[in-house]
């Protein structure tokens, strides 16, 4: 049985989302980034990146979840075309959100929230980082149904991650017309909808 060790995090969420798409049984092991689980000898002898999301799938241990969403696509033969143009699209896609969109709102999100001391040039940097990036995440969606093409991929489940958590870098979809279009058709997905009640369950309740 395939295991997912992660949170309800904008990069662990990625994971179940693309195994209930794929029809693929999976057994979730809450790791509570909040209270330093990714940091136990356990997890780290599974990840020494000491970060979540992890798949287990047989002796593969594999980390990175744009790595782990190709890993489930090659398997099952879903969401990434087989070869041409349209495979290097979701690529093309999936390095954009690794590379820019993930950092950019990971960055916006430490330097607004978390940061022990203000640091306005750092925050105004990965914050209009942030906004170029959604803006042009925009524009695409004005020509394409989804984020490589005509067809749902991995790679809109890459973007969704970080979309769905828009609010810890205080980024807001008002006036990107697209991409509300395109990020409520996604939420809406039975798939996806049950992905993420299925992480959002692993955060205990305040008493
Ligand atoms: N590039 C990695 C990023 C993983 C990542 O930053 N995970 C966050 C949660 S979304 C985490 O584990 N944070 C805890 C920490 O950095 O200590 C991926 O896409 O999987």
């Amino acid at each position: 049985m395939i295991e997912l060790y992660g949170f309800a995090t904008p990069n662990s969420v990625k994971v179940p989302i693309a195994l209930e798409e794929m029809g693929l049984s999976y057994v979730l092991k809450p790791v509570n980034i909040r209270q330093g689980g990714q940091k136990t000898a356990d997890f780290l002898a599974l990840n020494p990146n000491g970060k979540v999301p992890v798949l287990v799938d047989g002796a593969l241990a594999l980390s990175e979840s744009a790595a782990i969403l190709v890993h489930l696509a090659e398997k099952t033969g879903r969401l990434l075309p087989r070869d041409g143009a349209d495979r290097a699209r979701v690529f093309e896609q999936l390095f954009f959100h690794a590379s820019a969109l993930g950092p950019a709102f990971g960055n916006a999100g430490f330097f607004k929230r978390l940061a022990t001391e203000p640091q306005p040039l750092a925050e105004a940097r990965f914050t209009t980082e942030a906004n170029r990036v959604l803006d042009r995440l925009d524009a695409l969606l004005g020509e394409r149904r989804f984020v490589a093409g005509d067809d749902f991929t991995i790679a809109d489940i890459a973007h969704f991650g970080w979309l769905w958590r828009r609010e810890f870098p205080g980024m807001t979809l008002d006036g990107r017309p697209n991409l509300v279009r395109w990020f409520d058709a996604v939420a809406a997905r039975p798939a996806v909808r049950h992905a993420i009640a299925r992480v959002e369950a692993l955060v205990p309740q305040a008493a």
